[in-house]
């Protein structure tokens, strides 16, 4: 039997409450009804024991003075651990991965959010994955409004995230339409402040225009 290609990578991006959840969920539909094999689902900062150690820590409020440089560094250190022992072996492997958050969203949360600059955040880039990223990036973008009166209904604290004010999330949010800009070829922007069922169907037909140029490699 024939080995199978290198899997996909797909990452898919957008403020809190942007519906990355729902959107996961449209992916996988897309790729079973395709007759695609369950892809490897895992997210940022996370997906390994280590990584998801450093994101208790990201999260936690309690280190709201954090450093934007301390910020970026650990969240490159767990995507390193992340790359090593679970991205790439997949993907070697054949098997799609599709990742909850990556690079774009340091380049919008450190770079763009806390003011780090882009410069800053594609020197760990080079450091950390080189030239190595995804092959296609969803950006459910959403109105940070929208995006947080959503999350407010979940009635859970806020992270050290959440606590941030409108013009850190305006700032992200201007930083990843500056990454889909610059590398449309990559990105698809999916308008997310329609209804869920809209987003949804968006996303599904993005997973079969990928499948309909070569996605099984
Ligand atoms: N972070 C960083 O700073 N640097 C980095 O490099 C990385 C991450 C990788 C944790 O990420 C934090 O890490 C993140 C940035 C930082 N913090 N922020 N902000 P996360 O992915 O866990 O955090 P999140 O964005 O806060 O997740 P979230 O709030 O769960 O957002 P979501 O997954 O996009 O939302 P959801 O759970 O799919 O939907 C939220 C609610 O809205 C839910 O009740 C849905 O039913 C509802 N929803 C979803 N879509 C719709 C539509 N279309 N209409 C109506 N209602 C909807």
């Amino acid at each position: 039997m024939a080995r199978r290609g290198r899997g996909r990578f797909i990452t898919v991006e957008g403020l809190e409450g942007a519906g990355k959840t729902s959107c996961l969920e449209a992916i996988a539909a897309a790729l079973r009804m395709a007759g695609e094999p369950e892809p490897l689902f895992t997210r940022e900062p996370g997906g390994t024991p280590f990584g998801e150690a450093l994101r208790s820590v990201l999260l936690d409020p309690q280190y709201q003075g954090m450093t934007a440089e301390a910020e970026a560094l650990t969240v490159f250190a767990a995507r390193a651990d992340h790359l090593t022992r679970v991205i790439r072996p997949t993907l070697e492997a054949g098997r799609w991965v599709v990742c909850d958050r990556f690079t774009d969203a340091t380049y919008a949360y450190q770079g763009g959010g806390r003011g780090l600059g882009d410069r800053r955040v594609a020197e760990l880039e080079a450091w950390v994955h080189g030239g190595f990223g995804p092959d296609r990036t969803l950006l459910l973008d959403v109105e940070p409004d929208v995006g947080r009166a959503r999350i407010a209904t979940r009635g859970a604290h806020a992270d050290r995230f959440e606590q941030e004010q409108d013009a850190f999330f305006r700032a992200a949010r201007a930083a990843y339409h500056r990454r889909a800009a610059a590398e449309p070829g990559r990105f698809r922007i999916v308008d997310a402040n329609r209804p869920a069922a809209e987003v949804a169907a968006q996303v599904r037909h993005e997973i079969e225009a990928l499948l309909g140029h070569g996605g099984t490699a």
